[in-house]
């Protein structure tokens, strides 16, 4: 039975993945950070086969305990400081977790195979948020990186880290360099899910408007249950390397409301948006079009939900919970 170490456990992500490793026969552990974390139960109810251990990215000793207990063929490397906004706010910590962490359990991962290289692979969950400005489109996997917060910078050192660790040791680490990923599970602070909760809360008559910030900017977003997929094919190659996961689709802030409102029936959402300069960002990142061809070509990948689907997915998953909260 092979064995899988993912930090980020509890975040979107994490979940997704322990599902499909443990569909695939895995022995699945997760590394979950503080002394009393309330997702926990989260986890135990949702992945209930999931063994819990307990550490954090910015203490390597708990991440060289980790390996000792889990002994995995396979690390997955998902947690972090993921909230770009938050970013600017925290940029020292963000720096410590998402960027120094890598460092952490690349050298943990490394210390563990010891003289067997080969006997561990290692994926980093890098991000479309490391090319920031626009300086080319579609954005490739040699796509000149220009990140514009400190989560981007934070992610470009724990990439440049773990090819290094490539070069350096001939591990076998990839990096997943993912465009924006969403789903029912996502959390409440990304656009997506505010737009899809606001959207279910409006229609059931709970809520009479939504105040967001920039309506212009462009992402690619894709399912998170797709993109869990194409992180297992990387650790499945004979070579760790870099893919962008993407849709190559690209649509604004405006678009998601067009969907997610069209989805309740809203044709004209225009006065139940507000807009709020506390939600603009010191520097944005305008345009986001990925171009996975390289996942498809070499890893077989391609995304099976497509945006009005995710996004009506997520406004009726809502629409449900929030109904259950009312009984
Ligand atoms: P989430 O924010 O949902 O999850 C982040 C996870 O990191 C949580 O489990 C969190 O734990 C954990 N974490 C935070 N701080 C630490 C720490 N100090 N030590 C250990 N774990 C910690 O993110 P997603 O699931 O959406 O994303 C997974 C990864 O992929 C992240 O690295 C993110 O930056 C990256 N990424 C995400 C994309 C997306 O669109 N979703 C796109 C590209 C990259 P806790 O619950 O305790 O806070
Ligand atoms: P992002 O996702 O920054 O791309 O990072 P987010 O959903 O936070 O923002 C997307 C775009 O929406 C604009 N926006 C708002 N965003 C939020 N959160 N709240 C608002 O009210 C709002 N109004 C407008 C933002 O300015 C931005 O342009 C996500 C995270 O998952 C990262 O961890 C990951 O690396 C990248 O995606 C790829």
């Amino acid at each position: 039975m092979p064995r899988a170490l993912i930090t980020g456990i509890t975040g979107q992500d994490g979940l997704y993945l322990a599902e499909l490793l443990l569909g695939k026969g895995y022995e699945v552990y997760g590394l979950v950070r503080g002394q009393n974390n309330p997702k926990i139960a989260l986890v135990q109810s949702t992945v209930p086969e999931v063994k819990i251990l307990t550490g954090d990215l910015t203490d390597i000793s708990s991440l060289i305990r980790a390996f000792s207990v889990a002994q995995p063929d396979e690390v997955y490397n998902l947690g972090a400081i993921s909230f770009v906004a938050y970013s600017w706010e925290n940029a020292s910590l963000t720096s410590d977790v998402t960027g120094k962490g890598v460092l952490n359990i690349l050298e943990a991962t490394r210390l563990y195979a010891g003289k067997d290289i080969d006997k561990v692979k290692f994926y980093q969950a890098s991000s479309s948020e490391m090319y920031g400005k626009v300086q080319q489109v579609p954005q490739s996997e040699s796509t000149l990186l220009w990140p514009r917060s400190p989560y981007g910078v934070a992610k470009v050192f724990g990439h440049y880290m773990t090819i290094n660790y490539r070069e350096s040791y001939g591990m076998h680490a990839s990096s997943g360099i993912l465009f924006n990923h969403e789903s029912p599970r996502r959390g409440p602070e990304f656009v997506t899910r505010k737009v899809s909760q606001a959207v279910a809360r409006i229609s059931l008559g709970l809520q009479d408007d939504i105040t967001l910030g920039n309506l212009d900017a462009k992402r690619d977003w894709g399912f998170a249950g797709d993109y869990v997929d194409a992180m297992w094919r990387m650790l499945q190659q004979p070579e760790g390397d870099d893919y962008v996961v993407a849709t190559g689709e690209t649509h604004s802030i405006e678009t998601l409301l067009d969907v997610a409102f069209k989805a309740v029936g809203i044709d004209d959402w225009a006065p139940l948006v507000k807009q709020n300069p506390a939600f603009m960002r010191p520097a944005e990142v305008d345009l986001l079009i990925g171009d996975p061809s390289k996942a498809k070509d070499v890893l077989g990948w391609e995304p099976t939900v497509k945006f009005e689907q995710l996004v009506t997915m997520m406004v009726e998953n809502d629409i449900a919970e929030q109904k259950a909260q009312l009984r």
